[in-house]
């Protein structure tokens, strides 16, 4: 492939010079978000770097068309172009994932959970109702009858991932809309394994009658086994819904095939693109036929019009995702997380689980006395970007938590491999091993302050600057 990097170069300075000439505040901003993004080690398992063609495609004039409604079906007149945009990113996502049908708008992950759980409720309860009272539409009903449908949707159930062993909020969780729109039950792990307990989730299942269930998770550091997924959502009578935000790059790179592919076996699936995906900030959802007409109604329906320059972007990015060298670097990916896995272990670091088969390794950070709030902060003091995570039954709840999440797939973008990631895992040893909790004017122990030893942060950022150094970001852009 043809290196652009000096064009891409010219165009990001010219770029800059045209911003800064309006406020310079925002052109310096962008700057120093690469500086930054240079000289740390983002170890946050759910960043990565977008390549400089996805970048580019976002800053242009598509996002000055309004496009409500879908391809071909749009509430403004004018929009050949918005559609061919939208029609060439679903057509790679379709290709991609091997999906009936998918949807580029969602704006972002909450927006793609959204679109799918009302595409379910839409088909699921709405058109059902709509059919049993000779209406085709809502706007058909008696006040009565809307009421009645009003009160069958708030009485839905969706079961997902417990929070504190990886899950996400928005797979019902009261922070989250889906918690308000449902009534939800968690599925937890094995108290011993601490991996999915699919016999238990079963009998939960049978029990609780979920119109939805959730399977994926935002800090699993497992695969899923989606055929049992499939079987457990069969068995109550359930829509088998995916988030496979955290793992679409190696769904998209073949690393997750077979029963570990979700795509096959459940009936929407829905993603972030800017993940392990390695695409533009933004979302995606796949369905099966049965959703797709539901699935198309997500905007107006949930979402604000297209930002049709990021689906621009998602297409380049879904392009490059259908490429060999992505395929090679999803491997690297979960590869890297092995190894990553083992340099913790064997410095005598618990992860939960007890390792990884996926982008993530969660770690226990009472191995060194400290919170997880205590250990995200002195790793970044250190230029190791993460970020804390509870953990199964953590003592320190949500917000200080006993965990911290790290991850492979930015700095596999950045070219590291498996030595460079036991020279991470090393770093990350050297920096809490030397940090200590400071205890709390109550005589407790301290949640959130700490010290770290004299010294071990220049140090660290001087090895970690080494091992940056031969993996450049972006090489050959430097900005004048
Ligand atoms: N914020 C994302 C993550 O870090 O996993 C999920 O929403």
């Amino acid at each position: 492939m043809t290196d652009h990097t000096a064009t891409a170069a010219h165009a990001f300075n010219d770029t800059l010079s045209v911003i800064a000439s309006v406020e310079p505040r925002i052109a310096d901003a962008i700057r120093s978000e690469l500086a930054d993004q240079r000289v740390s080690l983002k170890l946050i398992a759910s960043e990565n770097y977008a390549s400089l063609a996805t970048l580019l495609t976002m800053g242009n004039w598509l996002s000055d068309k309004y496009a409500e409604g879908t391809i071909g079906h749009r509430f403004y007149a004018g929009c050949q172009h918005v559609d061919a945009v939208e029609a060439v990113a679903a057509e790679h996502a379709r290709e991609l994932f091997g999906a009936e049908y998918a949807y580029a708008q969602p704006h972002s992950g909450i927006d793609a959970n959204l679109v799918a759980y009302w595409a379910i409720l839409n088909a699921r309860v709405e058109s059902p109702a709509l059919s049993r009272l000779g209406a085709r539409t809502v706007n058909d009903l008696t006040e009565a009858d809307w009421e009645a449908l009003r009160a069958e949707f708030n009485t839905q159930r969706v079961m997902g991932m417990s929070l504190d062993v990886g899950g996400h909020l928005t797979h019902g969780f009261r922070p989250n809309i889906s918690g308000k729109m449902f009534h939800q039950r968690s599925y937890g792990t094995d108290p011993t394994t601490e991996l999915i307990d699919y016999d238990k989730l079963l009998a939960d299942a049978k029990e609780f009658k979920p119109l939805i269930l959730v399977a994926g998770y935002s800090a699993y550091p497992r695969r899923v086994n989606f055929a049992r997924m499939r079987e457990i959502a069969d068995a109550v009578g359930a829509v088998l819904f995916v988030d496979m935000a955290h793992f679409a790059g190696l769904v998209a790179g073949k690393v997750f095939t077979g029963e570990e592919d979700p795509v096959p076996y459940a009936d929407i699936v829905a993603t972030t693109t800017h993940k392990s995906l390695r695409g533009p900030r933004g979302g995606l959802v796949l369905a099966t036929k049965e959703f797709a007409e539901f699935v198309d109604k997500g905007c107006p329906m949930v979402l604000g019009g297209p930002l049709s320059h990021m689906m621009a972007a998602k297409a380049v990015a879904l392009a490059e995702a259908r490429t060999r060298p992505f395929r090679t670097y999803a491997q690297a990916v979960a590869d890297n997380a092995q190894s990553l896995a083992e340099g913790l272990l064997k410095r005598g670091v618990r992860l939960v689980t007890g390792g990884t088969d996926n982008h993530l390794v969660l770690f226990d950070t009472t191995t060194f006395g400290l919170t997880g709030r205590q250990a995200e902060s002195a790793l970044l003091d250190a230029g190791v970007v993460t970020n804390r995570n509870s953990i199964p039954n953590d003592p320190n709840g949500a917000w200080y938590t006993s965990g911290v999440r790290i991850g492979t797939p930015a700095l596999t973008s950045r070219g590291f491999g498996a030595a460079e990631f036991d020279e991470v895992a090393d770093l990350i040893v050297g920096v809490l091993s030397s940090t200590l909790p400071v205890t709390a004017s109550n005589g407790q122990p301290g949640k959130a302050k700490y010290t770290l030893a004299d010294g071990v942060a220049s140090r660290t950022k001087a090895r970690a600057a080494e091992l940056l150094d031969k993996f450049p970001l972006y090489p050959g852009l430097e900005l004048t």
